[in-house]
């Protein structure tokens, strides 16, 4: 086998293992008991609710599903993203630290309408 290719190979490897574990401890943080839950659902190529509003300081969980595709939510600003699995409900905890708009994204590609799938998130005090 030519070393290009199974360099390719041991290169893709490594980036599925690191999106197994990525996608292991998004799941694996707990809901608490006492924390507000904010459900946010994708569908081609949208996210409802699109606006979303939380409080500084204060910790949300954000409960993710997906409708029909594959999709992935990403808040880069918040330092929150996660793989929007059909079937699954993913979610994350997010203390927003700053005051001001956030936008999220769809991070993996799911069709036409991809590049303009965004939501916004607005942190008050
Ligand atoms: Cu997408």
């Amino acid at each position: 086998m030519p070393i290009a290719k199974r360099r390719l190979q041991l290169i893709a490897g490594a980036l599925l293992v690191v999106a197994a574990m990525t996608a292991a401890y998004v799941a694996a943080q707990p809901a608490q008991d006492n924390e507000p839950v904010i459900k946010i659902t994708a569908k081609k190529f949208e996210y409802t609710p699109h606006d979303v509003q939380l409080k500084k300081g204060v910790p949300v969980i954000l409960e993710l599903t997906t409708q029909d595709v594959f999709m992935g939510f990403n808040a880069p600003d918040l330092g929150v993203r996660a793989d929007m699995v059909p079937g699954k409900t993913v979610r994350v905890r997010v203390v927003p630290a700053k005051l001001g708009k956030v936008e999220f994204l769809c991070d993996v590609f799911c069709g036409s309408g991809h590049e303009e799938m965004s939501g916004l998130i607005t942190v008050v005090d």
